[in-house]
């Protein structure tokens, strides 16, 4: 059968859809640098009934459906297939229970982070994962792309925290995956099967998510050095200590450099060509200050803030925050990338994406989650007619993460911006068995079509 939208909208009848202007504003880019394409229709789920009917006549009509959260991701998976529409989930955005004592929370995809973080810090619960778009970013999308966060270095990303989903198939068909316990490994793990699958195996319509006890203390600290290489040292000599910070950030000097200008008060001197922050949590604010101390003692920066409490703490996130706007300022443009280098290439990595950079005439940032190798490399130009010189600049980029170990995603996914890369990191064989899993999954093509793969 062809694909039928009017059919598809027929059958939308009194659910909650909007088409025309609404559409074309809010809903055709998402945080990437992916083209716009305007949906032909948003549909908004209220219920799991809902999002069961969207399926179901998405497959009767052959419409590419396209989940969308709070349109934060970075590489285009939210954006619709041509001819395709959007089924939103902002409107799903309710807690549906915290269980203090099985230590877990249940929620709607639509929930925004900010205001899990709220309810389960009420109850004295603590949901590490933390995207730096935590703010603004929903839950949904988190698990499609199992998104990480300075904190993964400590606490692990989305996945690890996803015991249970209830899961509308692309047929419309609903299953329960998981389950609600903190252990269990009867059956197959579908669970973390679709978690990280980008909405090209279904979606999911209610989350249960694994809480932890809320640290007691927790301190934050900005050390600056005079090289990258000191501050890539200083990372592996705080490691070597025995010390697992709960994040350990890293800037560039070209981070340091973008930054620089829209803050005071943290020390980012003249001198300082690199950065980190090293955020320590544990049982008690003396241990932590002596942890810190031996930090400083064993990598020698050149200047340490020690943020004293929880409005300079926040000082030192939102440079870190801001970093990526920032970047941008330099020269008006940028692709930001997400590569992930074994702990023990991060040196060299940065240091030949540097040169390649000066003699490409680009310049490259790197900053991002040193503790974990998951690196944020920008490539900033000025002008759009730039941009498909940069684009094979980043593509050559890829293939040498792929040859010095790495993955070409650490936590943003592929959507539709790295597609071109993912044969070369998984290899014709397992590219293929991939495909055919969603194939499997979708066989009415209509699940997300076109992301991840080609
Ligand atoms: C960050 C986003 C880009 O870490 O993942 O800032
Ligand atoms: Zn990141």
């Amino acid at each position: 059968m062809q694909r039928n939208v009017a059919g598809f909208l027929n059958a939308m009848v009194g659910l909650d859809v909007v088409t025309g202007q609404e559409v074309a504003e809010r809903f055709e880019r998402d945080e990437s640098h992916c083209p716009p394409q305007r949906p032909v229709a948003v549909v908004f789920a209220h219920t799991e009934s809902d999002v069961m009917r969207v399926f179901q006549a998405a497959s009767d009509w052959k419409v590419p459906v396209t989940p969308s959260g709070a349109r934060t991701g970075k590489c285009g998976a939210a954006i619709a297939a041509k001819d395709g529409v959007l089924l939103s989930f902002e409107k799903m955005n309710a807690i549906l229970s915290i269980d203090v004592e099985d230590m877990t929370a249940t929620a709607q995809p639509g929930v925004v982070l900010k205001d899990l973080y709220a309810a389960v810090e009420k109850v004295g619960l603590f949901y590490p994962p933390d995207p730096n778009s935590w703010e603004t970013c929903s839950l949904g999308g988190n698990v499609a792309c199992n998104a990480g966060g300075p904190s993964a270095l400590k606490y692990g990303v989305t996945g690890q925290y996803v015991l249970q989903m209830n899961w509308v198939l692309p047929d419309g068909r609903f299953i329960r995956v998981g389950r609600r316990t903190f252990k269990g490994v009867a059956g197959y793990d579908l669970t973390h099967l679709f978690v990280g699958s980008e909405g090209t195996l279904g979606v999911a319509t209610e989350i249960v998510l694994k809480l932890l006890p809320t640290p007691r203390a927790v301190r934050t600290a900005l050390f600056s050095f005079s090289s990258l290489r000191s501050a890539i040292e200083a990372g592996r000599q705080i490691f070597a200590l025995g010390v697992l910070p709960r994040a350990l950030e890293l800037f560039d000097d070209v981070a340091v450099r973008a930054v620089r200008p829209h803050i005071d008060a943290v020390g980012l001197s003249a001198g300082a060509q690199a950065a980190l922050i090293v955020e320590l949590d544990g049982g008690s604010d003396d241990a932590l200050l002596d942890e810190l101390s031996r930090c400083v003692r064993a990598t020698d920066p050149l200047e340490t803030t020690v943020a004293g409490d929880q409005g300079q703490r926040a000082k030192i996130w939102n440079v870190r925050q801001s970093l990526s706007a920032a970047l941008r300022r330099l020269h008006g443009l940028k692709i930001s990338e997400d590569i992930v280098l074994p702990r023990s290439k991060v040196l060299t990595g940065i240091e030949r994406f540097k040169a390649a950079g000066l003699a490409a005439d680009l310049t490259v940032a790197t900053y991002g989650h040193l503790g974990d190798g998951n690196l944020h490399t920008n490539v900033c130009f000025a002008s759009e007619t730039d941009r498909p010189r940069v684009e094979s600049f980043v593509a050559r980029m890829m293939e040498e993460v792929i040859s010095l170990g790495g993955t070409v995603s650490g936590e943003h996914g592929i959507g539709l911006s790295k597609r071109a890369f993912l044969l070369s990191e998984l290899g014709r064989a397992q590219y293929e068995v991939q495909r055919e899993l969603r194939d499997f999954f979708d066989p009415s093509q209509i699940s997300n079509w076109g992301k991840v793969f080609r």
